[in-house]
C-alpha cells in the first residue's frame, strides 16, 4: 500500500488525488520499522499474510479497508531489485538511434515525394516506443527455429516504419524498399503502410492496425499455444506472445473485454507493453486523470501482474533523497495533461510548476541545471529500466504481465512534433528539427545529409552492424518473419466424402450435415487432430454438443467438477486434451481463436483447420472487422454462419435473423462464401475447401451458411459436371434436361432451404398454370459475380481478342428467360448477377427488418414462399409475351397473395 494511502478507500489516488497525510511522521516510522522487521526475519509471505491479518481486523472493528489496488506512481520494480543491464548502452543506444532517424527519414521522405503521392505516414508514434520495441530486438524477441517455435509479436501498427527501419539495418529491406514506403503497387516492390500479411506474405504476420484487434488476438494466441502444447501436437513451451500497444488504444473495448482470459487461464507466456505516451490522435488519453494508475487497477484487478516503468535511472537519486514521500505525492497528484505539458516547456517551467509546489521539493532539485530538468527521463526510454521489466515479466508465474511504460510522443523530434497535440499527424519536418534530432542522437550525418533527411546505414563491420546481428543470430534470427509450412494434407477423393456426409432420402438440415462432415473428419487418422472446432456457447442450437463428450471441450484445467449429466450420453466434458473450443458467450475472442487456429500453418509451421459455428447474425455485422483481419492475416478455415436466414430462423425475431452475411461475405477478397441448398453441396464445398486450403496450399478461406429446417436431402444428381457447378456458384438440379428445352422455358434460381420453395412452385406452375419451368441452385452468387466480373473486366482490356466467357455465361447460354431467383437473404446478393444475364432476371429476397412468426408467415411476409415465386414468374413471363398479362389479378387471388400487404422493406 502506498505510505500516503488513506483508510478511506473512497479517497481514491487511482487519478492523481493522492490524500493528504493523517500519521505522524514518527508514528508513521514505527509501523514502517515493523513491517521493515518482519520483512527482515520472514520474507515477503509473511507481509502479505500480515496484512491480510491488518485487514481482517481493520473491517472487523468497523474501518472497511479495501486494499488500494494502485501502487505509488514510481517504477514497479525497485532499483535494488533491479536486474542488471547485460546489454552495450552505447552500442545499442547508437543502434536506437540509427533506427529512428531512417524511420522517420523515411515518412519524411514519402511527404516531401515530388509526384505529389501524399500517401502519409506517422513519426512520433515510433518515437516514443523505438527503446520498448528495439530493447526487445536484441534481448528478447525469439526467432523460430528447430527446436523453438518463435515469438509472436504483434507490433503496434502505426509505428511500422521503425520495423522497416530495423529490417533496413538487418539487410533483408534496402533503400530503394524505404523509399517506397507507403507505395504498395505492384505489390513486393515498396512497404506496406501498415502490418498487412496480405500485401507482405514474407514479413508481417499480425495485423494491428485496427486499434483493439491485436491485443484481442494475441491473448487468444497465447492461449492457442497453450492448447497446442496441452493437445500434444506441438511444443510451444518457450514461445511467448508479445502486444506492443497505444495507450489511446486500451479504450477499444476489444482492448481490455477479454483481459480476464490471461489471468484464468495463467497465460505467463504473454506479455502487453502499453506505450504510455499519455496521447492518442488528437490530444491526451486522460489529460484529467493518469492513465497508468487507472489501467494498473484494471489489470491487477483481472489478475494480471504489473509493471510500471514510469521514471528513467536519473531520478533514481532523486527518489531517494525524497525520504518524506513528498516527490511521490507529487507525481501523483500531477495529472496527464501536465505531464505532457511538460513535454513542451523549459526546465525552468518544471521547476516552477512541478518541484515549485514545496520548498521540500525544490531542493531535491536543486543541484540540477534547468536543461538537466527539462532532459530527466521517462521510464520507456530508459534501456536499463525496459530491459528489467522485461525480465521480471518474462520470467513471473502465473499471469501475463502488462509492462505500462511513460513515454513522450515524438521523442526527440524536437519543438515540431515533441508531444505536441499534432505529434501523431506529423508527417514531414522542417530542416531546423532534422538538424535538431541528428544533433540529439549525435548520428554521424552531414548538414547536408540531414536536411535531404538521407538514410544512414553503418558499415557493416562497425559496431553497431556487428552488435545487431550478433543478437538476432543469438535469438534464432530476425523478427518478424512469416513461414508458411510446406506440408501438405491428402484429403478424401470427393466421392467417398459426400457419401460420409450421410445418407439420401432422410430429412436433415445442413447444420446436421455439417456436424456429420466435422466428426468424420475429426475421425481422420492423419490430419482428424489438426480440426478445431470453435463455438460461443450455442452448440446445442446446432445440435453439437455430441462434439463435446465425443472429443472433450479444451480446458487448461481439465475437468475439476462432476457435471451434472456425467451419467448422459452426451455430457459437458472438459478436458486438457479437449479438441473443442468453447469460448463462451464472445464471438470477439471465438474470431480471435479462429485467426490463431487458422494462421497456424504460417505462424508456426503446422496446420490446423479451424471451423467456427456461431449464431451466422453475430458474425459479420458483429466481429466483421475481425474476419477482415482474417483476410489480411491470410487466415485458412471455415467461418460456418449456424441458424442461417431471416426467414428459415424463424422464432427470434428481428436481432437474430440474418439475410445479409452473404452480402457481407462478398466483401472479403478472399473469402469464398456459399449458401448450399442441400447436404451433399455443403459436403462437396467442405471438401473442395479442405482441399485447395491444405492440399494446395491456398491462402483462402470460406463462409458457409448452414440452416437448421430439415427437409429430404436428396442424392447427389447423376452427371459429371454437377460437382464442378457446386463449386463454382451454379448448376441445374436436372442436368438432363437438353438447352434446347431449357432455352424456351423460365428457369428458377434457388439457395439454401429456400430450395424447397423453388421446387414447390416449379410444381404448381406446372400443375396449375402449365408451365414447365427448371430449378437451378446458386450455391453461391459470390463466386459466380466473381468470376463474371474477372472475365468482363479481361474482355474489356482485350478489345482485339476472343472475348471469353463466364462459367456464369457458359451455363446460361442459349437461355431466354425469364430467370426468377428467390433466397433468404437480401435481394442484393442475387442482384450481383444482373449485368451479367441477358434476358428477363426477377429477383426475391429477404429485405427489411426480420420478425418472430412461423416460417410460413415469413417467407410469405417476405415475398419468397412458393406462391410468390410462381406469381414472380407469371408476371416476367407476362413481360415477355407469354402469359396473358390480364390473368395476373387472378393469378394473385388464386395464390392467396394480398398486393396491399405491407411492404417489407419498410415493415
Ligand atoms: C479502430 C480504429 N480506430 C481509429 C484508428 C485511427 N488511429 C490510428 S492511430 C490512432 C491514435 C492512437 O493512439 P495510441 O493508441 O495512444 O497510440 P500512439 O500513437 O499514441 O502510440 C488512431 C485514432 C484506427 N487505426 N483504428
Ligand atoms: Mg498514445
Amino acid at each position: 500500500m502506498p505510505e500516503t494511502a488513506a483508510a478511506d478507500t473512497h479517497e481514491s489516488d487511482v487519478n492523481g488525488q493522492a490524500p493528504a497525510p493523517r500519521l505522524a511522521p514518527d508514528e508513521l516510522a514505527e509501523w514502517l520499522e515493523s513491517l521493515d522487521d518482519l520483512l527482515d526475519r520472514h520474507g515477503p509471505a509473511a507481509v502479505s499474510e500480515m496484512l491480510a491479518q491488518l485487514q481482517t481486523r481493520a473491517s472487523s472493528r468497523g474501518a472497511s479497508v479495501v486494499p488500494g489496488i494502485n501502487t505509488p506512481y514510481v517504477n514497479s520494480i525497485p532499483l535494488e531489485f533491479q536486474a542488471k543491464f547485460p546489454g552495450d548502452r552505447t552500442v545499442e543506444r547508437n543502434l536506437r538511434s540509427i533506427v529512428r532517424w531512417n524511420a522517420m527519414a523515411m515518412v519524411v521522405q514519402a511527404s516531401r515525394n515530388k509526384t505529389g503521392s501524399n500517401v502519409g505516414g506517422h513519426i512520433a508514434t515510433f518515437a516514443s516506443s523505438a527503446c520498448l520495441v528495439e530493447t526487445a530486438q536484441n534481448h528478447f524477441f525469439h526467432g523460430r527455429t528447430a527446436d523453438h517455435t518463435g515469438d509472436m509479436v504483434y507490433f503496434q501498427g502505426h509505428a511500422s516504419p521503425g520495423m522497416y527501419s530495423r529490417a533496413f539495418l538487418e539487410g533483408r529491406l534496402d533503400e530503394d524498399h524505404l523509399r517506397k514506403f507507403r507505395r504498395e503497387l505492384p505489390r513486393d516492390t515498396g512497404l506496406s503502410s501498415y502490418p498487412h500479411p496480405w500485401l507482405m506474405p514474407n514479413f508481417w504476420q499480425f495485423p494491428t492496425v485496427s486499434m483493439g484487434l491485436g491485443p484481442i488476438c494475441s491473448l487468444y494466441h497465447a492461449r492457442f499455444l497453450r492448447y497446442l502444447e496441452h493437445r500434444g501436437l506441438l511444443d510451444t513451451s518457450k514461445s511467448r506472445v508479445w502486444a506492443f500497444i497505444g495507450d489511446g488504444e486500451i479504450d477499444e473495448p476489444e482492448s481490455l473485454g477479454a483481459i480476464t482470459l490471461g489471468a484464468r487461464e495463467r497465460l505467463d507466456n504473454l506479455t502487453w507493453v502499453v506505450n504510455c505516451n499519455l496521447q492518442r490522435l488528437d490530444g491526451p488519453v486522460r489529460g484529467n486523470g493518469k492513465i497508468i494508475q487507472e489501467l494498473e487497477a484494471i489489470f491487477r484487478g483481472a489478475g494480471w501482474n504489473v509493471i510500471k516503468v514510469v521514471w528513467g535511472a536519473d531520478w533514481d537519486p532523486i527518489l531517494e533523497a525524497d525520504t518524506t514521500g513528498a516527490l511521490v505525492r507529487r507525481m501523483e497528484e500531477v495529472v496527464d495533461g501536465q505531464y505532457q505539458k511538460y513535454v513542451v516547456e523549459t526546465g525552468e517551467y518544471i521547476r516552477n510548476d512541478f518541484f515549485g509546489h514545496s520548498p521540500e521539493l525544490l531542493k531535491l532539485v536543486e543541484h540540477l541545471s534547468d536543461d538537466q530538468i527539462r532532459h530527466l527521463r521517462r521510464g520507456g526510454h530508459d534501456v536499463t529500466k525496459v530491459y528489467a521489466a522485461y525480465k521480471a515479466a518474462t520470467e513471473f508465474k502465473g499471469a501475463p504481465t502488462v509492462v505500462l511504460a511513460h513515454t513522450i510522443k515524438g521523442y526527440g523530434l524536437g519543438k515540431e512534433a515533441e508531444g505536441s497535440n499534432k505529434a501523431h499527424q506529423k508527417k514531414g519536418l522542417q530542416e531546423e528539427s532534422l538538424l535538431h534530432m541528428r544533433d540529439r542522437f549525435e548520428l554521424p550525418i552531414s548538414d547536408e545529409d540531414a536536411k535531404a533527411a538521407k538514410f544512414f546505414k553503418p558499415a557493416d563491420d562497425s559496431p553497431e552492424m556487428q552488435y545487431l546481428h550478433k543478437h538476432r543470430e543469438a535469438l534464432g534470427g530476425f523478427v518478424p518473419v512469416r513461414k508458411p509450412t510446406q506440408e501438405r494434407w491428402t484429403v478424401p477423393a470427393m466421392e467417398t466424402f459426400i457419401d460420409a456426409a450421410g445418407e439420401a432420402g432422410k430429412d436433415r438440415s445442413t447444420t446436421m450435415v455439417l456436424t456429420q462432415t466435422l466428426k468424420y473428419l475429426m475421425r481422420d487418422k492423419g490430419y482428424g487432430k489438426r480440426i478445431v472446432p470453435i463455438i460461443p456457447d450455442e452448440a446445442q442450437t446446432f445440435g453439437m454438443e455430441t462434439l463435446f463428450s465425443t472429443f472433450g471441450i479444451y480446458s487448461s484445467k481439465g475437468q475439476l467438477y462432476t457435471p451434472v449429466d456425467a451419467n448422459d450420453m452426451v455430457s459437458y466434458k472438459e478436458s486438457k486434451t479437449g479438441q473443442v473450443l468453447m469460448e463462451g458467450i464472445n464471438e470477439a475472442g471465438a474470431m480471435s481463436s479462429f485467426v490463431a487456429v487458422g494462421t497456424s500453418y504460417a505462424n508456426l509451421g503446422l496446420p490446423l483447420c479451424p471451423f467456427y459455428i456461431y449464431y451466422s447474425m453475430f458474425g459479420f455485422q458483429r466481429v466483421g472487422d475481425l474476419i477482415w483481419l482474417a483476410g489480411d492475416s491470410r487466415c485458412k478455415g471455415f467461418l460456418c454462419g449456424g441458424t442461417s436466414g431471416r426467414t428459415t430462423l424463424n422464432g427470434e425475431g428481428l436481432q437474430h435473423e440474418d439475410g445479409h452475411s452473404q452480402l457481407m461475405a462478398g466483401t472479403v477478397p478472399n473469402l469464398l462464401a456459399y449458401d448450399p441448398a442441400f447436404g451433399y453441396e455443403l459436403a462437396a464445398i467442405v471438401r473442395d475447401g479442405l482441399h485447395r486450403m491444405y492440399g494446395l496450399g491456398e491462402e483462402i478461406f470460406y463462409y458457409l451458411s448452414v440452416y437448421n429446417e430439415s427437409y429430404v436431402q436428396p442424392a447427389l444428381p447423376a452427371g459429371d459436371k454437377v460437382v464442378e457447378g457446386i463449386l463454382k456458384g451454379l448448376y441445374p438440379l436436372d442436368p438432363a434436361v437438353s438447352v434446347k428445352d431449357r432455352g424456351k422455358r423460365p428457369q428458377l434460381f434457388g439457395s439454401g432451404p429456400i430450395m424447397t420453395q423453388v421446387l414447390k412452385a416449379q410444381q404448381m406452375l406446372a400443375e396449375k398454370y402449365k408451365v414447365t419451368a427448371d430449378v437451378w441452385s446458386v450455391t453461391s452468387y459470390n463466386e459466380l459475380k466473381r468470376d463474371a466480373q474477372s472475365t468482363a473486366r479481361w474482355n474489356w482490356l482485350h478489345p482485339s481478342e476472343t472475348p471469353r466467357q463466364s462459367y456464369l455465361e457458359t451455363q446460361l447460354s442459349g437461355i431466354a428467360g425469364p430467370i426468377v431467383a428467390a433466397s433468404d437473404n437480401v435481394q442484393l446478393v442475387a442482384e450481383q448477377l444482373r449485368p451479367y444475364i441477358a434476358g428477363r432476371y426477377v429477383v426475391l429476397g429477404t429485405d427489411g427488418f426480420g420478425r418472430s412468426e412461423s416460417r410460413e408467415a415469413l417467407r410469405r411476409h417476405f415475398e419468397i414462399d412458393a406462391e410468390s415465386i410462381v406469381f414472380a414468374t407469371l408476371s416476367a413471363l407476362a413481360k415477355d409475351g407469354q402469359f396473358d398479362a390480364r390473368k395476373l389479378p387472378q393469378a394473385l387471388k388464386d395464390l392467396g397473395i394480398d398486393p396491399e400487404k405491407v411492404d417489407p422493406q419498410k415493415a
